[in-house]
């Protein structure tokens, strides 16, 4: 090689020296290589074109050096992008003369990345976004590794929170920016079941049938929120039968997924006797107290709806008259208690108000110590009107106020004047004294006739 220089060197001194009229220009200085072509199809590329008094010179020993030592074929790598320049040398040997031009390889890479789906769809959960889609796509590029291609999902046309068949458009880049756009189908689907959970204890009242039992749940999905209404009664409950008894219920999502549940429903009496008094007031004498009772007991009536034995409390203190609060409690089979409140007004039993008397005529009594004396249970007695006639005979009325238990009342009281009693007694002292005066001169005649004879 050095020799060839060596050679080379003298010739183009010759050259040089020999011929002004001579001229060289190189063709194809730069190269573009697509990444990944075939070196060999560009090393022929460019050339030296020598021209010699005009004329293009056609050497048969011409020879190219490329690169130093010919280094020219790992120099240049067509794998990797990029721009290589490397210094060729033509040797003219015939004519003793050599030139050397800087050559620029071009590795370019215009292609953009593949990409090759390996499901025609994606799937996935109802709210939940699609991040990476490299699991169903096989990406390649003519220069950039797997790795560094750029993967850009562009998912706007997608809804997550609605159950639905969208298109994701996502574009592939490599290191050089080149893209390659598609699209893939989404699936956003649900496959969580719905949820029946209980919102309190299903109790059915005994006999009750207008009982609902979605009072006692609620049903609540991912995707379609409440649909309590949705759900399905598949047992039928029967409210006469006391007990618990298993419902089974059954919802559906609107993707069909499916929920079962058994609604352990006891029915049972949880409603309390009625209790209806006749008359909210009742009025007893103290001397019915020992029948008290008994008194409340006519005065109500008690039912219920499952129990025929009701228990009945009946709470008072009562030993004096008074008007009274007496709490009734009514209890069935299963507890359940109902009150009512009875007032009761017991009063004093009734007493013989003695309002007639007779006197003699011309007899004057003091009325009022009169009705006094003869009706103890008085505390006072005021008389309002009086008209008697003490002399005369007859029956006279007389309107008094009486006052008994802190109670005044009015009252009428009758006053017979008796004319008979009185005349009689006159004639008997008239009778009487005529007897007297009689006997006395009866006996003055025959002491008179003793004395004569
Ligand atoms: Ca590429
Ligand atoms: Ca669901
Ligand atoms: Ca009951």
């Amino acid at each position: 090689m050095f020799l060839i220089h060596l050679i080379i060197l003298i010739s183009c001194f010759n050259i040089q020296s020999k011929a002004n009229n001579a001229t060289y220009y190189w063709e194809n200085t730069v190269i573009n290589i697509a990444v990944g072509s075939d070196l060999e199809d560009f090393i022929e590329k460019p050339k030296c074109i020598y021209v010699l008094n005009g004329s293009i010179v056609n050497d048969k020993n011409l020879q190219y050096e490329r690169g130093s030592n010919d280094t020219f074929l790992s120099t240049v790598n067509t794998n990797v992008v990029g721009q290589y320049k490397v210094y060729y040398t033509a040797y003219f040997f015939s004519y003793g003369i050599s030139f050397t031009e800087e050559i620029i390889f071009n590795v370019y890479d215009n292609e953009a990345p593949q990409c090759i789906f390996l499901k025609n769809e994606i799937k996935t959960p109802y709210g939940v976004n699609i991040t990476d889609i490299r699991s169903c796509i096989i990406v390649t590029d003519n220069s950039t590794p797997i790795d560094k291609i750029k993967v850009i999902i562009d998912d706007s046309a997608v809804n997550y929170n609605q159950i639905g068949t969208y298109q994701l458009a996502f574009y592939l880049e490599d290191l050089e920016k080149n893209r390659s756009y598609h699209t893939i189908n989404v699936v956003v689907y649900d496959d969580i079941k719905p949820v029946i959970a209980l919102v309190k204890e299903p109790i059915v009242n005994y006999g009750e049938y207008q009982y609902k039992l979605l009072d006692f749940v609620v049903g609540i999905d991912n995707v379609d929120d409440d649909i309590t209404d949705k759900i399905e009664i598949i047992d039928e409950l029967n409210p006469f039968v006391l007990g618990i008894q298993p419902i089974k219920l059954r919802l559906l999502d609107s993707s069909n997924n499916e929920t079962l549940f058994t609604l352990n429903v006891k029915v049972e009496d949880v409603v309390g006797p009625t209790i209806t008094l006749k008359k909210p007031k009742i009025i007893v004498l103290i001397s019915e107290l020992s029948i008290l009772a008994e008194k409340i007991n006519e005065n109500m009536v008690i039912e219920d709806n499952l129990d025929n034995d009701i228990e009945i409390i009946m709470e008072y203190e009562i030993d004096k008259i008074g008007i009274y609060s007496v709490k009734i409690i009514a209890i069935d089979d299963n507890h359940n208690q109902t009150e009512a409140i009875l007032e009761v007004d017991i009063i004093e039993d009734a007493f013989e108000f003695n309002n007639y008397f007779t006197f003699k005529k011309g007899e004057k009594i003091d009325l009022k110590t009169c009705i006094l004396d003869n009706n103890h249970d008085l505390d006072d007695v005021v008389v309002v009107y009086s008209f008697i006639d003490w002399n005369k005979a007859g029956i006279y009325q007389v309107i008094v106020n009486y006052k008994r238990n802190d109670q005044t009342e009015i009252a009428v009281v009758e006053v017979e004047i008796l004319e008979s009693q009185i005349k009689n007694e006159t004639i008997y002292i008239i009778i009487g004294v005529a007897f007297v005066g009689l006997s006395l001169i009866i006996y003055k005649y025959f002491i008179k006739k003793r004395i004569n004879s």
